[in-house]
């Protein structure tokens, strides 16, 4: 479904708003805090920005990947730690369900996960199994009426507040990716154990921590899609996931440039204000020309999937250059601050740190290099 123009826009400009007079006033008491306030989640709850890629069938927004996008761009524009309380609900926590899920999962999980009552959580990566995904040891025995999973995963994004988790167990001997199942794991079961929060570089108020299973004994209807489908899975979340990330950086990146804009015409250096010097331009020019191209590539890519089209390559080709590109504008961010952009007072330096992630989870850049040369490779062949 798609949203009319005029209720799109709206939609916007309600977040829009929302994120320049709630979210960004409160970022850094997040950040000293490591806790995003009940009350800014409750907000976040009510105007539905838990639930934006649920179906309405099941009580989200049920927007399409033209206009979630269209939203991450505006989520970006403060510290991703917001974005982050509600990004695995939008993304990796409930999309497995929406794409895989049985009619009656799908009823149980998703209006709860669009209103934000619950929070979904993707636990792929381990210990020994980040970028090797199809490596994971995780395993899960089927016992009677259940499975029963053992095993450990970590840097799992929103561990200590989730509901239900999206486990990738192994259930067959079968190597590598295709031995691969997944199932909708109820984060009050026996047997769950969640680490203590991972103290992180950046994005303070998000929270990643390790999940263990120990003989924990999960329902045999808990298993999400067919048997060994579960890497599959994985994978067309993540292609998905990937594009919104991408959003999100682009968001980020025009944050930053017009934060630096603000303060190059504000400070001055040699009698006038620096955003009057060329050096100073031409970083800012090469920003928002760099911020504009990625905003074009994820548009691009979200209208081909919408039309049907796959988008595997496209969404680590928008992650490869969104992900890199918001570092680069940060780093000039940094310079055009000089002095102030290394402390504290004027947020840069935070998002700096912030932004380092966006590298690294769903999928390193090296990862998306391997995933668009392999593309391109399978299709030449
Ligand atoms: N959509 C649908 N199916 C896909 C797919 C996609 N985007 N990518 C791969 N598959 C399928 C393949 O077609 C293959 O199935 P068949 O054997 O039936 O053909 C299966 O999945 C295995 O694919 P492949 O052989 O490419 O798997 P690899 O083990 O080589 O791993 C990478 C591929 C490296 C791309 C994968 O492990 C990966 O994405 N790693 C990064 C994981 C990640 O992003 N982690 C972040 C944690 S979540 S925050």
């Amino acid at each position: 479904m798609s949203l009319s123009s005029e209720a799109l826009d709206q939609l916007l400009a309600t977040v829009a708003r929302f994120v320049s007079e709630r979210l960004v006033p409160l970022e850094e008491q997040v950040a000293e805090t490591d806790h995003v306030p009940d009350a800014v989640i409750e907000e976040m709850r009510q105007l539905g920005l838990f639930g934006l890629s649920i179906p309405e069938a099941y009580g989200g927004l049920g927007l399409n990947m033209e206009e979630e996008v269209r939203v991450a761009f505006e989520l970006g524009r403060t510290s991703p730690a917001f974005r982050s309380v509600l990004g695995t609900n939008n993304g990796i926590g409930s999309q497995g369900i929406v794409m895989a899920g049985s009619e009656a999962q799908k009823r149980h999980y998703l209006p709860k996960l669009a209103s934000g009552e619950l929070i979904g959580s993707f636990a792929l990566t381990e210990p020994e199994a980040g970028s090797d995904a199809g490596s994971l040891t995780t395993r899960a025995v089927l016992d009677g009426e259940h499975f029963v999973l053992n095993g450990t995963k970590r840097f799992i994004t929103n561990a200590p507040e989730a509901g239900v988790f999206t486990v990738f167990a192994r259930t067959s001997d079968t190597p590598g990716a295709a031995g691969v199942s997944a199932f909708l794991v109820d984060a009050g079961l026996a047997g769950i154990v969640i680490g203590k929060n991972d103290v992180k570089m950046g994005q303070r108020g998000a929270h990643t921590a390790d999940v263990s299973f120990e003989d924990c004994r999960v329902p045999r209807d808990a298993l999400l899609g067919a048997p060994e489908t579960g890497f599959r899975t994985a994978m067309k979340v993540l292609d998905r996931g990937r594009l919104h990330i991408s959003a999100v950086c682009v968001g980020v990146a025009e944050r930053l440039i017009g934060d630096s804009l603000r303060y190059a015409m504000e400070r001055k250096q040699f009698g006038k204000p620096i955003v009057d010097f060329q050096l100073i331009q031409a970083m800012l020019a090469d920003s928002q020309t760099e911020a504009y191209a990625a905003r074009c590539m994820v548009l691009e890519t979200a209208r081909k999937r919408d039309r049907g089209e796959v988008v595997s390559t496209e969404a680590a080709c928008s992650k490869y250059f969104a992900s890199e590109m918001v570092g680069r504008v940060a780093d000039r961010a940094v310079q055009i601050h000089g002095g102030a952009g290394y402390i504290a007072d004027y947020g840069v330096e935070r998002f700096y740190r912030d932004v380092r992630l966006f590298r690294i989870y769903e999928g390193t850049s090296q990862i998306q290099q391997l995933v668009i040369a392999k593309n391109l490779i399978r299709a030449a062949r």
